[in-house]
């Protein structure tokens, strides 16, 4: 009788935990609907119908469980952008790097966990460019009996910056992934699924936040953009910027933002000018040539409650202007982490493993010159355009499939140059394509500098690492200078992303410590770029102790 009552309670236990019955569950149905923007009807995939997708509201530490069901024509992953998943990349998303994709028919259960993120974080599809459409916020409240570390704002909105293609965006990823080509530009931007006054058919669904006089309201602002980073500013107000990336930052005042692709900014907006509707929009920071993104500005409408007769919306935000580098590099060297008592840093001070990353732009075909004519484009770290393969990493990594993937990512680029000088030799773009991960010793102390070479003319790149937050120690313009660099880093309050901003022809020192275990993906958040192989993966191994090592997969991965 006792053993079989233990037994039932352990198989209870084993059930609850691998299940997280007690955990709130959601229910993702991934599928087309049709959609109506700039005057044309299309069919899109969603999640749930909804476009935006729906919003997840947690709190900090919470678990909890998405079942996504594939009820769409495409292969699909989903990825939950920032959430660390303590020792369980099992339910990360990226495809071919932590799993085989969700087939059409398909079902997943994916558990997240959520542990010492606060703020606003998002999800995407990791799969193809199915993110354009297949995105939404996550919204992460203090623990319980906690608050935010300034004053409760009365209104708290989502502000998702999107992004909308006349064409079937299928058929753009595989312009850009058989042919290295550009792909088309999208037709707008979008705040929250609309494109707002200044775009053709648009303004009777122009977004509106109505708001009362005398209130403050958090935007949880998501840059969900495909191919560029944004501007991003409310007319006749100053706005507080207080966190980035599920962080909470030293708040600091500014007229506007400035946001590159997967990075979340949240902002407090206080309603104290005259009860009037006031424009807040949003356009493109790009080094690219004109032609390359779309120079259009995106709007929706900050709305006073009350009895008055609107002036015409004729005031537009300040928004700097499209290659105002300046202002980019400004935003991003202000941000600082709040380092006091209650949220302390803790940045790696003794440094065992150093890393030197370079991202260049390249090209496969010699000369430029490609068989077709056609313009083709690769994209490398460290002189390596990466190789998806066709078994996921994760699974390959724990099973012992050997030769899905090498270890043999450099630490160093082969050659030192001058990476940011005006011309480069031709002979230099011809990247090796190649599946090479970074293994890392459990507790590992990184630091890693991301230098962006000026091969192809370089790029800007918002690199992004999964399972991980990084202290943004260092940034710069111009080749990284290993002897005098270091002494002007930030080992006080830097902030703390999951997801950063490397200027062009600049460089970036950030720095973490290996402690969760698993398989890590790595890569430029311009989808362009990471579909030209400027990605690689860690693959940090697990500790001596339990608590140190990966969870156990979930009996329903994905089969290849
Ligand atoms: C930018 O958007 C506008 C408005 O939708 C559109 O007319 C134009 O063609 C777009 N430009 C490019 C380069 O795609
Ligand atoms: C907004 O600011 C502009 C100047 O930047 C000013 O001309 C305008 O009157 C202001 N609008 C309102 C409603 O206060
Ligand atoms: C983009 O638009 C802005 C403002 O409308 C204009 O000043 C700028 O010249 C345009 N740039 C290009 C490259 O078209
Ligand atoms: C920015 O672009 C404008 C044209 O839109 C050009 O006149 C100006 O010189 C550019 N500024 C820089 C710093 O490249
Ligand atoms: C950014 O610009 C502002 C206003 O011009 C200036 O006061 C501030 O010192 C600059 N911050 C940084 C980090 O460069
Ligand atoms: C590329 O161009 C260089 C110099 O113009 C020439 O020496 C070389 O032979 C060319 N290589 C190929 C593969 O065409
Ligand atoms: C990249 O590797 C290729 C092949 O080994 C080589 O030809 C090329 O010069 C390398 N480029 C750089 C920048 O190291
Ligand atoms: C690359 O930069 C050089 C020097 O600034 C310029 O002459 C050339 O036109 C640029 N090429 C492209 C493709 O933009
Ligand atoms: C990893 O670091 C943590 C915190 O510094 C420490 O408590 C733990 O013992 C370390 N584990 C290993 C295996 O080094
Ligand atoms: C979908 O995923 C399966 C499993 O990895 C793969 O065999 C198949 O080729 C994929 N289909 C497409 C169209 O990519
Ligand atoms: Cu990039």
């Amino acid at each position: 009788m006792e053993t079989s009552t233990s037994k039932l309670l352990g198989f209870l236990l084993f059930f609850f935990f691998y299940h997280c019955q007690a955990c709130p569950h959601y229910k993702f149905v991934v599928k087309e609907v049709p959609y109506t923007r700039l005057c044309s009807t299309k069919n899109i995939l969603t999640v749930n119908g909804q476009f935006p997708g729906p919003t997840l509201y947690v709190n900090k530490g919470d678990t909890i469980v998405v079942d996504v069901y594939n009820r769409g024509k495409y292969n699909i992953t989903l990825h939950w952008h920032g959430v660390l998943q303590p020792r369980n990349p099992w339910s990360d998303g990226p495809e071919y790097i932590t799993q085989c994709p969700i087939r059409p028919g398909a079902k997943f259960r994916q558990k997240i966990i959520f542990s010492t993120e606060e703020g606003t974080l998002w999800w995407h599809a990791h799969s193809a460019w199915l993110r354009a459409t297949v995105h939404g916020a996550v919204v992460i409240y203090p623990k319980i009996g906690t608050s935010y570390p300034f004053p409760k704002p009365d209104v708290e909105i989502p502000i998702i910056l999107g992004e909308w293609w006349k064409e079937d965006i299928m058929k753009i990823y595989q312009d850009v992934e058989r042919y290295g080509g550009l792909g088309l530009t999208s037709e707008a931007y979008l705040i929250n699924g609309q494109p707002g006054d200044l775009y053709s058919c648009s303004k009777p669904e122009t977004f509106k936040l109505k708001v009362n006089k005398g209130l403050t309201y958090l935007l949880r602002i998501v840059n969900s953009i495909m191919l560029d980073s944004l501007f991003f500013s409310v007319a006749n107000h100053t706005i507080t910027v207080v966190g980035s990336d599920g962080n909470y930052l030293k708040p600091f005042k500014r007229t506007f933002i400035y946001i590159c692709p997967g990075q979340t900014i949240d902002v407090l907006l206080e309603a104290n000018q005259s009860p009037n509707h006031y424009y807040m929009g949003a356009s493109v920071f790009s080094i690219a040539v004109a032609g390359a993104y779309n120079n259009s500005t995106t709007t929706a409408i900050v709305e006073y409650n009350g009895n008055y007769t609107p002036s015409s919306l004729s005031v537009f935000p300040h928004l700097p202007s499209h290659n105002d580098t300046e202002a980019t590099l400004n935003f991003t060297a202000s941000l600082r982490s709040l380092a006091d008592k209650e949220h302390p840093v803790d940045v790696p001070m003794k440094i065992n493993t150093h890393l030197f990353y370079t991202l260049s732009m390249n090209t496969p075909c010699k000369n430029q010159s490609c068989p077709d004519g056609a313009w083709r484009l690769l994209a490398s770290v460290n002189n390596i355009s990466f190789i998806n393969p066709s078994i996921d990493i994760l699974q390959a990594y724990y099973c012992c499939i050997y030769g899905v993937f090498g270890t043999n990512f450099p630490d160093f680029p082969q050659l030192y140059f001058d990476f940011t000088a005006d011309y480069l030799p031709m002979e230099w773009e011809y990247p090796q394509l190649r599946t090479e991960v970074r293994m890392l010793d459990y507790n590992s102390t990184v630091e890693l500098v991301f230098q962006g070479t000026n091969l192809l003319n370089g790029s800007d790149h918002p690199m992004h690492l999964h399972g991980y937050n990084f202290y943004v120690v260092g940034l710069g313009m111009g080749n990284f200078d290993k002897d005098k660099d270091p002494l002007m880093y930030n080992l006080v309050d830097p902030p703390l992303q999951n997801t950063i901003h490397v200027p062009k022809i600049g460089w970036m020192a950030v720095r973490f410590k290996a402690n969760n275990p698993g398989v890590w993906y790595m890569h430029c958040h311009f989808d362009r770029h990471m579909v030209w192989g400027m990605d690689t993966v860690f693959v940090v191994k697990d500790g001596e102790s339990p608590e140190a090592k990966m969870l156990p997969p979930p009996a329903d991965m994905p089969p290849c």
